[in-house]
């Protein structure tokens, strides 16, 4: 095989784009015959982590276990590429050091966008739900965000498109010799 692992892990609100970017990304990285596969609420809330939910304690395990997956993924020589908010900064450093451990390479993603455009885009109506507080404990609205301080990589979702967005790391990948 000659490909190397690794982790790209995207975090950010609801309605910030990870999961339509994480899908470009994966179709780029596909495209290049370079084996890459998504780790998003679809495969895993729905299977591995359906007995979590979303209280503070719940969202802790969920990256955990979503940590310990995607070094799996990066140990086979593949690309996970993780779409989940994972809103706590200590959380996304365990992920980091958990891979370090192995000696793979683990790139924080930003994807930013201000709740004032997530909550505009609302595409599934759950912002509003949560300012109705039919929701509880949502991100943003009534539960934390903790931003990445020193992401490898600043998505700027309110200024690039989902193809610019999902070639920036791509091109990232290649500069620093991860492809
Ligand atoms: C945040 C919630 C919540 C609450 C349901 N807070 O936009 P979506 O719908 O498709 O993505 C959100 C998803 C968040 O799951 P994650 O596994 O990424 O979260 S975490 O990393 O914090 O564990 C949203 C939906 O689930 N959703 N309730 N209370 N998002």
């Amino acid at each position: 095989i000659n490909q190397k692992g690794a982790t790209i892990w995207l975090t950010g609100l609801s309605a910030s784009g990870k999961s339509t970017i994480a899908c470009a990304l994966e179709q780029l990285l596909l495209k290049e015959k370079i084996n890459a596969y998504r780790l998003d609420g679809d495969n895993i809330r729905f299977g591995l982590n359906k007995d979590l939910g979303f209280s503070e304690t719940d969202r802790i395990e969920n990256i955990r276990r979503i940590s310990e997956v995607s070094k799996l993924f990066a140990d086979s020589c593949s690309i996970a590429i993780t779409s989940f908010i994972s809103p706590y900064r200590d959380d996304r450093n365990k992920a980091r050091a958990l891979h370090a451990e192995s000696n793979l390479s683990f790139i924080e993603v930003f994807v930013d966008v201000s709740l004032e455009v997530a909550e505009q885009r609302d595409p599934k109506g759950l912002y509003k739900k949560a300012r109705e507080g039919i929701i509880k404990d949502f991100t943003g609205i009534s539960a934390p965000y903790e931003a990445p301080a020193k992401p490898e990589i600043h998505i700027d979702t309110e200024k690039s498109s989902i193809e610019e967005s999902a070639l920036q790391i791509y091109n990232y990948l290649k500069d620093n010799n991860i492809l």
